[in-house]
């Protein structure tokens, strides 16, 4: 399955549309959930790569609030997270002008697709998802049904914007796979309908781990703040941060399963600076973890500073960002429709009399 993703970020955006000029610009949608701050993992992630599509692509970005309350919420916590994400992505450098920002709960079509999709998958399908193994673990009292079907959501969100391209984490190729057989399944049964969609997935943090603990995923729902680095942490917390992040004895900074701690640290600041891992490697030789471990935090520190600096401008803002996600529903409604009734109509639903 590997060969559907994308994993080069070498590669270019007109490589990737061709023939743009003369058809129809190519399709992207992604999103984030507002279960938390933004980190530097869905950042690196997904969000770096989301601005480098927006000048050739028609790009849909959405605040997954749906997929969210798959875990518990504060309602007011929630608000509140889901204006912070919106901020966030266009702190980022997602231009509001150039792509459609829109909150999912707001485009209703994202839940009825997904109830067509839900009848098509297979229990066994669903029960495989890695994700859905591991927040298990972590919420064993509430294993809601939600969080079972939470890929088939996800797989109706992509599938609404008939996407050619998603841009996500590592974490994440599992359910791109299950979109591209739900697509395969329902076009094989009625007729060509979906476009089979591919993962877009940065080569450098596709999967940027827990300081705290590299072998798992850093989470923005992490209960260890020292797990993850925030975008709207100040300078003080990510130095602190990555400064007591977990490494090892071995004390020499080098690229290997045997040091995750320190192989992340790599991870990160190769992605950041633009220098490849045995650059990094070969800087660090003869020095001790205490300068590697600094030196990282400041290119983090600047790197997040100006984004920082946008958000907590454009919180301010709320007005705008209403204007933003409310003209961006209606973008995206219009777009959800047109999918839904040709599901609709053939899957066998009476059209609606208007
Ligand atoms: N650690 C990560 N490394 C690289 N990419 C990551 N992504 C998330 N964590 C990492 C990517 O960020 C995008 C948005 O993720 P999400 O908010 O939809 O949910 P998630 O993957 O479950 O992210 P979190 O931070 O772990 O949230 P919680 O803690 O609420 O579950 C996706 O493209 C994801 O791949």
């Amino acid at each position: 399955m590997s060969e559907i993703i994308k994993e080069n970020t070498e590669i270019k955006c007109s490589d990737l549309v061709g023939e743009k000029s003369n058809t129809e610009k190519k399709i992207i949608f992604s999103g984030a959930q507002p279960s938390g701050k933004m980190t530097l993992g869905n950042y690196l992630g997904a969000i770096k790569n989301w601005t480098m599509f927006q000048d050739d692509y028609e790009c849909y970005y959405s605040v997954v609030d749906l997929h969210a309350i798959t875990v518990p919420q504060d309602p007011a916590t929630l608000r509140r997270q889901t204006f912070e994400l919106l901020a966030q992505y266009i702190a980022c450098g997602i231009d509001p002008e150039k792509c459609t920002l829109f909150i999912q709960s707001h485009v209703i079509e994202h839940l009825e697709l997904m109830w067509v999709l839900n009848t098509m998958t297979y229990m066994g399908e669903l029960n495989r998802m890695t994700q859905f193994k591991d927040k298990a673990k972590k919420s064993e009292l509430n294993l809601n049904a939600g969080l079972f079907t939470y890929p088939v959501l996800m797989a109706a969100d992509i599938l609404l914007y008939q996407a050619d391209l998603v841009p996500v984490g590592e974490d994440q190729r599992q359910h791109i796979e299950l979109t591209r057989d739900l697509a395969n399944r329902f076009n094989n049964r009625f007729s060509d309908t979906f476009k089979i969609p591919e993962g877009f997935m940065p080569k450098e943090a596709a999967r940027v781990m827990s300081l705290q603990d590299p072998s798992k995923k850093m989470s923005k729902s992490d209960s260890d703040p020292n797990a993850f680095i925030l975008l709207a942490d100040d300078s003080d917390a990510i130095a602190r941060k990555i400064k007591r992040s977990v490494t090892d004895s071995v004390g020499v900074v080098r690229y290997s399963d045997e040091q995750a701690g320190i192989k992340n640290l790599i991870d990160i600041y190769a992605n950041l600076s633009g220098k490849s891992v045995e650059e990094i490697v070969s800087m660090y030789e003869g020095k001790g973890y205490g300068v590697f471990k600094q030196e990282t935090a400041e290119i983090v520190v600047e790197t997040l500073r100006p984004i920082r600096e946008k958000y907590l401008y454009l919180l301010e803002n709320k007005d705008y960002l209403k204007e933003i996600y409310a003209s961006g529903a209606v973008k995206a409604q219009a777009k959800a429709r047109k999918t839904l009734r040709k599901v609709y109509k053939k899957i066998g639903f009476v059209a609606r009399e208007r």
